[in-house]
């Protein structure tokens, strides 16, 4: 697939993304302002799609409707925006900025900004029974978000704080943390599509892998920034020297390891030959993102 189209097609589908959230979002002047407000500020102009872009590149290889691809992808990302907002939160990682903008707290206060999250996750369960998408798209999106998940993942993140974790165990925190919802956002552009059950397995290992691949080249840009900017010792988070790829690895180590995994994750796709074009640009596109 020729590269400038497959820019053009992840442009289109960020701008879709955009103004089916808007669509969706209840309306700012609409009550309770503030929380809608608040909900609108961490949703709109701004985020690379990622979720998205992996829930409509599935889709479409199974010829899946594009209302319904809509729908999944931006319950997807909802549950994405709800995270990174509680996650800024002063009791998380207290962040001032977020996609360019003040972050939720920031600009509405905490309590508002935590209401926003928790709205931001329902009306994802919403969006997806609006589409009328089986009851096992909510449970995939259900289970990828909870306890055993992402919510999981990030408990897990923060009993880790100033412990020393094996690769094994850092792996099976960020497989839950971050890992879980990027295979869900695969899995829901499957299941829209009704694929059968061997590709959805071999969905769900490519997605795990570009699960790990997306997280090591976090750390590494983090590591990469925080070694300008602060020039600190790379390997530690610039806030609070948290555990990294890079601490465990070095970065010449994690680099090698995000050509592995990237090398793995085209291995992956052989099975769909061509069809699959659009989850390789991704691919790379996780892989070499320089913000
Ligand atoms: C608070 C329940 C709860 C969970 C938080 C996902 C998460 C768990 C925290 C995010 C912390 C973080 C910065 C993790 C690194 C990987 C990551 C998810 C980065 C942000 O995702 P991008 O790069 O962001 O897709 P955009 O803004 O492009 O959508």
């Amino acid at each position: 697939m020729p590269t400038d189209l497959s820019a053009d097609w992840v442009l289109n589908i960020q701008s879709r993304t955009e103004a089916t959230l808007d669509r969706m979002l209840p309306r700012a002047d609409f009550p309770p302002q503030r929380l809608h407000q608040a909900m609108r500020h961490a949703m709109l102009g701004g985020g690379k799609r990622v979720r998205p872009l992996l829930c409509h590149a599935t889709g479409e290889m199974f010829g899946a409707a594009s209302a319904a691809l809509d729908a999944a992808a931006c319950a997807v990302e909802l549950i994405h925006g709800y995270s990174l907002v509680h996650d800024d939160l002063p009791c998380m990682d207290n962040d001032v900025l977020r996609r360019g903008k003040p972050t939720c707290h920031v600009a509405f206060g905490e309590a508002t900004a935590l209401l926003a999250g928790d709205a931001l996750q329902s009306l994802a369960f919403r969006t997806l029974c609006d589409a009328e998408l089986q009851i096992s798209a909510m449970r995939l999106l259900a289970d990828a978000a909870g306890s055993l998940g992402m919510a999981g993942g990030q408990s897990l993140d923060l009993d880790a704080v100033g412990q020393s974790l094996s690769l094994q165990t850092l792996e099976t925190m960020h497989r839950k943390k971050t890992g879980a919802l990027i295979r869900a956002a695969v899995l829901l552009g499957a299941y829209c599509g009704k694929a059968d059950d061997e590709d959805i397995e071999i969905l769900s290992r490519f997605a795990a892998t570009i699960g790990l691949l997306f997280q090591v080249v976090d750390d590494i840009l983090d590591a990469e920034a925080s070694t300008e900017i602060l020039g600190k010792t790379a390997g530690k988070d610039a806030k609070d020297n948290k555990l990294t790829y890079i601490s465990l690895l070095g970065l010449d180590a994690a680099r090698n390891k995000a050509v592995e995994l990237g090398r793995q994750a085209h291995a992956g796709l052989d099975h769909f030959g061509q069809r699959a074009d659009r989850l390789r640009f991704i691919t790379d596109y996780i892989a070499k993102r320089e913000y």
